[in-house]
Formats: C-alpha cells, structure tokens, sequence
C-alpha cells in the first residue's frame, strides 16, 4: 500500500507536468492542494472510505487519488507521460528553470532536455516575451555545466558493482587472491571507475575469461596481465580494469593502484631520498633495473621497509599521512564496530517506511545500545511532518515499545527544521521533552551564505539542539550544497557544544570528509547516523564510519561510539 507521502509525492509529479505543459493555473492548483491535503494528513490516506474527506480533495483529485492507492496509474499521469518529453523533468532541475519555464524552452524553442538546452544561443531564449539577457545566459550556462559534470558513481554503487565483479575473479580458478583498489578502496564518496587487482599464476586463463563474461558490454584492451573493459551500471557505462601478477608481487600492484596518485608521488620521492626504487613491481636499489626490483608480498612490507607505520588507504590522499606514519602519530580510525546506536532514523510517522518495531529490531540484528528516531518536524508537510500533537502521541509510543525490547533503549528525538529566520519548527517547551534533537535545512536554500550561516549559527544556540543534520545540504551528482561558512559554523559548533552531523546516506555524505576533518581539529563532536527511511538503509552506517576514517576520526570523536551508560550522561548533562 503506498503511503501518504508517495502518493502525495505521485500528485506532486502531475503538478509538475501540468505546468511544463502549461495548464490553467486553478486546475493546477487542484492538484497542489490535494497533495499538501495528503502530506498533511495524521492516517494513511489508503485508510479512508473516501479521499474526498481530505480538505482540499474535490472529485478530480479524489479519483486519482483511489487510483494511487491501488497502485494504479491514474489517467491523467498518462496521459502527461505520454504527452511530454522525459527529459524535461531534467530541465527544471536546472538553477532558475521551473517547470513552465521548461514547458516555454519546449514549445517555443523545442528544447526537450539538458542537452538541447545547454545547445540554445542565450538570445535565443531572451528573445521569447519575458526573459531577460541574464536569466537567460544563466539558464545556458547551468546547462552546459549540468552536462560537462562528470557522472561519478555514488559509493553505494561502485561498491555493489565493484563487489560482483571482485566475486567473478575470485571465484575463477586461476585466481590466488583479488582484490579492490583504486578511488573505491580509498573509500572516496563517489568513484570514477573501478580497479581490481589480482594475483594468479596463470594470468592469461584469468584475463581470457574476464574479458569474455557475461558482464562485459565492451573490450576496451585486452592483454595477458591488463584487461580493460565496460559494464552496464544503473545509470549507464562503468570502466573496470583488472591488473594481474604474480602472487609475490600482489602487495606491490596492490599498493600502487589503490593511490592516490599523490599519496604515491610523495611516497616515491621519500624513497629517493632513501636511495630505494619504488614502482608496482617492488622496490630496488637506486640505479637497479626493472628486473632487479625485489616484489613485495604485502603493502606492510613496503611501508616498513620506508620506515614508516601501516598507513591506512582511507588515509592515502598526501594530506600529511607521511609525517604521520613516520612519527607513529597516526589514529587509530573509528570502525563500524565501534558503533553503538544510530542517532538519526525515520519511521513511518512521517516519510520513512518502516514502524518503530521494525526499526528497532533492525537495529538489534546491527547490535546496537541505542536507536532514536527524528521523524520531520511540522512545516516539512511534502515529508508528512509531525504536529506537536502528533508528536507527543509518538514520544508515548516509543516509551511504550522501548519497555518491550530489553536489549535496545529506543528514544524519542526529532529532526526539526531550521526556519528562514534561523527559528525552530517547535516551540521550546515540546523540544525540551525530547531526548535527542537534530535541526536541519530542508526548505530556503538561496538566501545566500550571509544568511544561511547566520540561521544555523542562531539554530545551534538553541540549548536543545544537539547536532546538526547534513550541514551543507549537497546531494551528490544532484545538487550544488547551499551557500555557507562551513569554517564559520565549526567554531559556532565548538562554542556552543554542539555536534556536527556526517550523514551516511549514499547521496549525501555531508558534511564531507575534509571539513569533518577541520572540525574535530577544532574539538567539535560528529554524529554519524544514517537517515535511514528504512530497515535496509541502517546498513548505510559503513558509508559514513568510512568517511569519518577519510577525516581521521577516531571513535572518541564520535558521540554515538559511546557505549549506553556515557551516551545517557552525554544527553542528560545537555551543552
Ligand atoms: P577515480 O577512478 O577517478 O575515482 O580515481 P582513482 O584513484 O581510482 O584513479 P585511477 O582509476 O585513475 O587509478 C587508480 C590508481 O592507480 C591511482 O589511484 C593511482 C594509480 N596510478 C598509477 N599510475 C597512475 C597514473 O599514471 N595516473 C593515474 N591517474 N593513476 C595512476
Ligand atoms: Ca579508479
Ligand atoms: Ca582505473
Ligand atoms: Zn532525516
């Protein structure tokens, strides 16, 4: 049965497309106040005897609605499927591009994608009645910028693709060992094409059969111990290559393909300096030839032999990882298992699929001590957001569940919104009943960074925000983050004792690594939670600790390492 914010979600898309083909306003209207109407509503629509109960929900609106709930595609959404090019709901993605405005690009210019609009002469556009030159330079350029964006595949991704073809090599009979390298070992957030080495005494059986699985759309090169070739990802072509060598010399392709280049470039020179050779078949006297080279079996053996401890690959990036590792002042990373509850998860109360229960037992399979939920706060109604009596029948359920699972303690949070003027989607009185508060930006982005820092600088002196969720708003290969003075929020975060959030989520990744890097170099705590809409998406946690070690944190800069007993005294003694 969908819920209330997919099928309010479905009505917004028929909004969408009645405006790109350029629909009277009021019947457009229709459609936006049902779908308000059913973000708005306290029970699943799917229970109603009758949609029209809805405010707002005439006999129009109702009948696509019935269709909705019985998964069904109503009329009119085929109908504008059928009738408007796809590649225009790409259009209004594009800064400054609403869904009439790419409706005019479509009929009066037969502009029906990213593409044909980055191809438009800007005068061509400013030409039409009610454009001006600027707007429409601007609207060329984001264009052509959206298109020049190299696609990067998102970590979730690479890491399901990387994973079943890593399981192809090594599951071959010629294989000894394989494994990742490259941008995906390092753990980079998005990873431009996968890189897998192996080691095998018979390289040719092994690279014969690569090149022909079942897989490979295209054979871009093809030798005995290098095979480059192209698969079908979930959002078009992905480059892999596969190196192969000798078992003894795996360390050594191992290390030189994980990267990064720099991290190499830096290692090679502190070699010279030592008298010693590095490539990827080992190292070897100064002065020795290739075939002098002595390979290394592991990467440890390297790093030793350079003096320098074990660097991690998350540490790869010469960002001062070398000074470190020769001074033995390298952390000791933060690592999933150290992770003891998830701070930040969705329930079905607002736009997350899952109940309090299942939640909670997905995270008892996680083994954690502690789980809170942060449904949306009330303004956010496309995301079904809580009143504050909805809010508080929520707080009296999860108290009732949490007396029922001993092995986890569920509380109550909320992840509220931070308001155009840097004020609280809940008065005080309701947050300070709260557990846990997580305040976050999902509406007014452009008010510039002046603004946008001084809302969430204002937000973080509220007592009873303890983190700050996704703190630049980035959603990868998607959207640019919103304008604002990360450093500034860092030292408003560390003054006023509030965390900052890295969200796990594939797509978002945010705050990203270098800056959670600066803000624990500032003494600032960071949550790492999910954002989980559902039970599958709490595995997301993997992304996230990875990003933490690409930022060196350790597990005493994250406040959801802490074990139950020291993460309670963390919330009862407040900021
Ligand atoms: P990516 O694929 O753009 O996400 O980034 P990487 O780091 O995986 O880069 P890639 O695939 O070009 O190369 C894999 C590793 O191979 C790289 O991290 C360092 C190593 N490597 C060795 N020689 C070279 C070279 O001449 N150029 C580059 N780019 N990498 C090299
Ligand atoms: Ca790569
Ligand atoms: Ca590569
Ligand atoms: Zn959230």
């Amino acid at each position: 049965m969908p819920s209330n914010a997919e099928i309010s979600r479905a009505l917004e898309t028929v909004v969408t497309l009645m405006e790109i083909r350029g629909d009277e306003h009021y019947r457009v209207l229709a459609y936006q106040r049902a779908a308000e109407s059913v973000a708005a509503a306290g029970s699943p629509v799917s229970d109603l005897d009758d949609p029209k109960e809805l405010p707002h929900v005439g006999e129009t609106t109702a009948e696509v609605i019935r269709d909705l709930v019985a998964d069904e595609t109503p009329d009119i959404l085929d109908e504008l499927m059928a009738e408007i090019p796809r590649g225009l709901v790409e259009v209004t993605r594009l800064p400054g591009v609403g869904p009439r405005t790419a409706g005019r690009l479509w009929k009066e210019l037969d502009a029906t994608s990213v593409e044909e609009v980055a191809a438009l002469d800007a005068s061509d556009i400013s030409s039409l009645k009610g454009f001006g030159k600027k707007s429409a330079e601007k609207i060329v350029a984001s264009a052509e910028k959206y298109n020049s964006e190299e696609r990067r595949l998102l970590i979730h991704t690479a890491t399901a693709l990387g994973g079943k073809l890593l399981d192809f090599v090594r599951n071959h009979p010629a294989t000894e060992k394989a494994g990742l390298a490259g941008s995906l070992r390092r753990g980079k957030e998005t990873i431009g094409d996968l890189d897998i080495v192996a080691a095998s005494g018979d390289a040719k059986s092994l690279a014969d059969d690569f090149a022909e699985a079942e897989f490979v759309t295209d054979v871009v090169a093809h030798g005995e111990t290098k095979v480059s070739i192209v698969v079908d990802g979930p959002d078009g072509d992905v480059d892999v290559d596969l190196r192969i060598v000798a078992p003894e010399a795996y360390g050594s392709l191992l290390h030189h393909f994980t990267g990064s280049q720099a991290h190499n470039i830096v290692l090679r020179e502190r070699a010279v300096k030592m008298d010693t050779n590095i490539s990827e078949y080992g190292l070897a006297k100064a002065g020795e030839d290739e075939r002098e080279y002595i390979p290394a079996e592991t990467e440890a053996e390297i790093y030793e032999k350079l003096g320098l401890a074990y660097i991690p690959p998350e540490l790869r990036e010469d960002a001062g990882e070398l000074e470190a590792a020769e001074e033995g002042e390298l952390p000791r990373l933060v690592e999933v298992g150290d992770v003891r509850g998830d701070l930040h998860v969705h329930t079905n109360y607002s736009d997350g699929k899952g109940t309090i229960e299942s939640m909670a037992e997905a995270a008892i399979e996680l083994g954690y001590e502690y789980l809170v939920f942060c449904d949306h706060s009330q303004s956010l109604r496309v995301a079904n957001g809580l009143s504050p009596e909805r809010l508080s029948e929520k707080m009296v359920e999860v108290r009732k569940v949490d007396e029922k699972y001993g092995e986890i303690h569920l509380l109550c949070g909320s992840e509220v919104d931070i308001l155009k003027d840097g004020s609280l989607d809940y008065e005080d009185s309701l947050l300070e009943e709260l557990d846990f508060v997580v305040a976050s930006i999902h509406t007014s982005f452009q008010i510039g960074e002046e603004a946008m820092t001084d809302r969430i600088l204002r937000a973080m002196n509220n007592e009873h925000v303890r983190t700050i969720a996704h703190p630049t708003g980035r959603v990868l290969n998607r959207r640019e983050p919103y304008e604002v003075n990360v450093s500034r929020l860092i030292k408003e975060a560390a003054a006023t004792n509030t965390a900052l959030e890295l969200n796990s989520y594939p797509d978002r990744l945010d705050l990203s690594a270098p800056y959670v890097r600066e803000a624990i170099k500032a003494g600032v705590h960071i949550t790492i939670d999910t954002d989980a809409h559902d039970e599958s998406a709490l595995s997301f946690m993997k992304y996230g600790v990875t990003q933490a070690r690409r930022a060196w944190a350790g597990k005493g800069n994250v406040v959801n390492c802490l074990p139950w007993g020291e993460f309670e005294e963390f919330l009862k003694s407040g900021k």
